[in-house]
């Protein structure tokens, strides 16, 4: 079952110019960043309130990220919903013929088991799934 949004992710070409915007002129805290190789991205995270919204710099123009940013310019990049059981939610959209990224939970930042819908199933906006130890 879906909870609630965990995150937003927004593609931005620069980190340092994108988290003035967020902290300084828009007042919002961040928490810290993080460099993901495996994604080959540098993520800001923001906080509002109980929702993060994550700032994707690509580290590489051909990961995720900086192919997005190359084919769409900046902007939102993916919605994700944490849900208290993901491999049973991967289990009813495989059945459903949802096509999915990822068939199986991998482990993404802070040790979450995410999971990736394909945007093309989802009215344009790639999904990700998120499973966070006792769903904090
Ligand atoms: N949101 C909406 N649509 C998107 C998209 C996105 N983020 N990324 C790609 N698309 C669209 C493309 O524009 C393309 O549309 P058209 O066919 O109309 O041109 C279509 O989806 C398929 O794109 P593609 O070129 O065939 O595939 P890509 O190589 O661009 O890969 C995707 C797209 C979603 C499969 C790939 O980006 C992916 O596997 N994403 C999951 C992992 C990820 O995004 N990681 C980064 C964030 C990690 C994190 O926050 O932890």
């Amino acid at each position: 079952m879906i909870k609630e949004i965990d995150h937003i992710g927004i593609a931005v070409r620069n980190l340092e110019e994108a988290m003035t915007i967020y902290t300084d002129i828009l007042g919002l805290e961040c928490e810290g960043t993080e460099k993901i190789d495996e994604q080959k991205i540098i993520v800001a995270t923001i906080l509002v309130g109980d929702v993060k919204v994550e700032l994707l710099q690509p580290t590489h123009p051909d990961g995720s990220v900086g192919k997005f940013i190359e084919k769409r310019g900046e902007g939102m990049h993916h919605i994700a919903f944490r849900v208290d059981n993901i491999d049973k939610m991967l289990d009813e959209l495989k059945k459903r013929g949802t096509r999915l990224i990822d068939e199986k939970p991998r482990i993404g930042a802070d040790g979450a088991r995410i999971a990736f819908i394909h945007p093309k199933d989802m009215k344009g906006v790639l999904i990700e799934l998120v499973e966070r130890d006792g769903n904090e």
